[in-house]
């Protein structure tokens, strides 16, 4: 949203930042948003609340006006690459913690569905929270989720769905994992905007994650409890 009195960062208030950030997502401004994460940055804002203050709560308007039909693919594609610009700068600062390792996941998107902000923001948590993660990217089959699961030896598998079509394809992979006697034997985390309790107790994963903090909360709950075992 274009503003005719040139905006000097400096003077703006952590809430007008943020706005600020929402705005310029919304219209796709990479550069802008470079620039604004990097001043929050320099006032010593958490990371965490930069990415949910400024980027989400972004995004979240974005969505809304993609389902309302103000905005169509190329725009929402345009705010994508500058949410994608913001969490490259705040990606090694919530990554690295120095946590030690808490174990193994791989974590992907399902077949069919090439979203892949929400489980790229996941992916960088879960680094952070001190696990090592394998991000295995979007549409992917059940080999791939099985091949993963096999090549780096994991302990959680995370699938990703943004799309009420495509979040089937959570039950066929966990069905497989049955199939081949392998569910035992890793933990299963599913997430994504259109999924529910209720749909993840349905499909027998071990637990659904509303967002990435979940996600880190599921995860070491898990591996906690694999231990004991
Ligand atoms: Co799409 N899209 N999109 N889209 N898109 C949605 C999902 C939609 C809800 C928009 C709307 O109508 N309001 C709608 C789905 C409707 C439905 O199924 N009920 C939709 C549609 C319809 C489509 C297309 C079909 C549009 C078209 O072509 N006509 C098409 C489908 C393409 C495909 O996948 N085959 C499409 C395409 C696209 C773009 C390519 C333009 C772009 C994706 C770019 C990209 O990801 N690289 C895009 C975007 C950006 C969106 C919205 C606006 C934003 C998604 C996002 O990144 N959110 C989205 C609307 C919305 O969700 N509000 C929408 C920010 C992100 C941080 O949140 O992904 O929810 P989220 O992740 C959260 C949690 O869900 C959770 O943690 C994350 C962090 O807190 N989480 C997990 C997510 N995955 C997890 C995995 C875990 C744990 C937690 O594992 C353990």
């Amino acid at each position: 949203m274009d503003d005719e009195k040139e905006i000097v960062l400096s003077e703006l208030n952590n809430q007008e930042l943020f706005e600020l950030m929402q705005d310029d997502l919304y219209d796709g401004y990479a550069a802008e948003i470079v620039e604004e994460v990097n001043e929050a940055l320099r006032r010593n804002i958490i990371p965490y609340d930069i990415l949910n203050q400024g980027l989400v709560a972004g995004m979240d308007i974005v969505g809304e006006d993609f389902r309302d039909g103000i905005l169509f693919v190329p725009e929402v594609m345009m705010a994508a690459k500058a949410m994608k610009a913001g969490m490259n700068i705040l990606r090694p600062l919530l990554v690295e913690t120095g946590a030690p390792r808490l174990g193994t996941a791989i974590i992907g998107t399902v077949k069919g569905d090439i979203h892949d902000i929400g489980q790229n923001l996941v992916s960088m948590m879960w680094e952070g929270a001190g696990l090592e993660v394998h991000n295995i990217g979007t549409n992917n089959s059940v080999e791939d989720y099985l091949g993963a699961m096999e090549k780096y030896n994991a302990d959680i598998i995370g699938m990703s769905a943004l799309l009420t079509t495509t979040m089937p394809y959570m039950k066929v992979v966990i069905d497989t994992l049955k199939e081949m006697g392998k569910r035992d034997g890793v933990i299963v985390l599913v997430g994504g905007a259109p999924l529910s309790e209720a749909f993840a107790e349905d499909i027998e994963a071990d637990a659904y994650c509303k967002d990435a903090s979940e996600a880190v909360e599921a995860a070491k709950k898990f591996l906690a409890l694999r231990k004991k075992l």
